[in-house]
């Protein structure tokens, strides 16, 4: 070894310079605080929809009578009949089937809306039953009815709470904080009340009417992951692309389980 080498060797050992003696490393550049949080703004001049049917083949099965015998006050508002709307499909297609975007809109924020959506109890079932909701957007519980009811939500990704509607007319407000497909809403009181709230960080869903079609507006161009939950037939994945003021016409289709329909959960 020549004199050279060796006194950058001992250099390096005496004065621990670090890196010294090796090939000098690329400067790393942080990325700065914009592009870590870049966070795309909808530009409604492109923006496209998305609408479209969901389907269901088989047959449909009669529905039930609820159970409420014992509830006379359900059962004299509603007539003495009130009926299951675990499935409702007329024509060949299929209502309150709840229809999201469930990925593509990850670089996008969307702050709740301030109005609120409204849940009435009314003759002893939600109504709507199924909704959607923004994370953070006030939801307004109402009881219609001369009776007691109580609000039990039952979440996994946030919590919960039970409170009590016992007056016809009161309200009670709630947000939901954490995006959740779905969160369950039942009553205590008249166990076969069950409602249904999906919880999103977008404002991008929509429940199927009773002709099955769904239409979802504003959305910006791109690639999507569209998904249909239904409460007994499960949920079903598309994926979709959106160009700029396009409109999208697209269809979900379930089939039966053949399961006979039963009670809730
Ligand atoms: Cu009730």
């Amino acid at each position: 070894m020549k004199l050279g080498k060796w006194f950058v060797y001992i250099f390096c050992v005496l004065i621990l310079v670090p890196g010294c003696g090796k090939k000098q490393e690329e400067a790393v550049v942080p990325e700065s605080a914009s592009q870590q949080l870049a966070v795309q703004t909808v530009d409604f001049a492109t923006t496209g929809s998305i609408s479209g049917k969901v389907l269901f083949e088989g047959v449909v099965p009669p529905r039930k009578e609820l159970p409420v015998k014992g509830n006379p006050e359900c059962s004299v508002i509603n007539h003495g009949q009130i009926l299951s709307e675990e499935l409702l499909s007329k024509d060949g297609t299929l209502q309150n089937v709840f229809v999201y975007v469930k990925q593509g809109l990850e670089n996008y924020k969307f702050d709740p809306p301030a109005d609120s959506v409204e849940i009435d109890n009314s003759k002893c079932v939600y109504v709507p039953h199924v909704t959607g909701v923004q994370a953070g957007q006030p939801v307004k519980f109402l009881n219609n009815d001369p009776t007691l009811h109580n609000i039990h939500a039952f979440a996994k990704n946030q919590p919960g709470f039970n409170m009590g509607l016992p007056f016809q007319g009161m309200k009670q407000m709630k947000k939901f904080n954490t995006p959740e497909v779905m969160v369950s809403l039942k009553c205590d009181v008249h166990p076969w009340m069950q409602g249904y709230i999906g919880v999103l960080p977008h404002p991008y869903f929509a429940v199927t009417g009773d002709d099955g079609s769904f239409t979802i507006k504003n959305l910006p161009p791109g690639n999507y992951v569209l998904e249909a939950w239904h409460e007994t037939l499960g949920t079903k994945e598309l994926p979709v692309t959106v160009g700029p003021q396009e409109s999208k016409e697209v269809e979900f289709s379930f089939k039966s389980t053949g399961a006979p329909v039963t009670g809730h959960q």
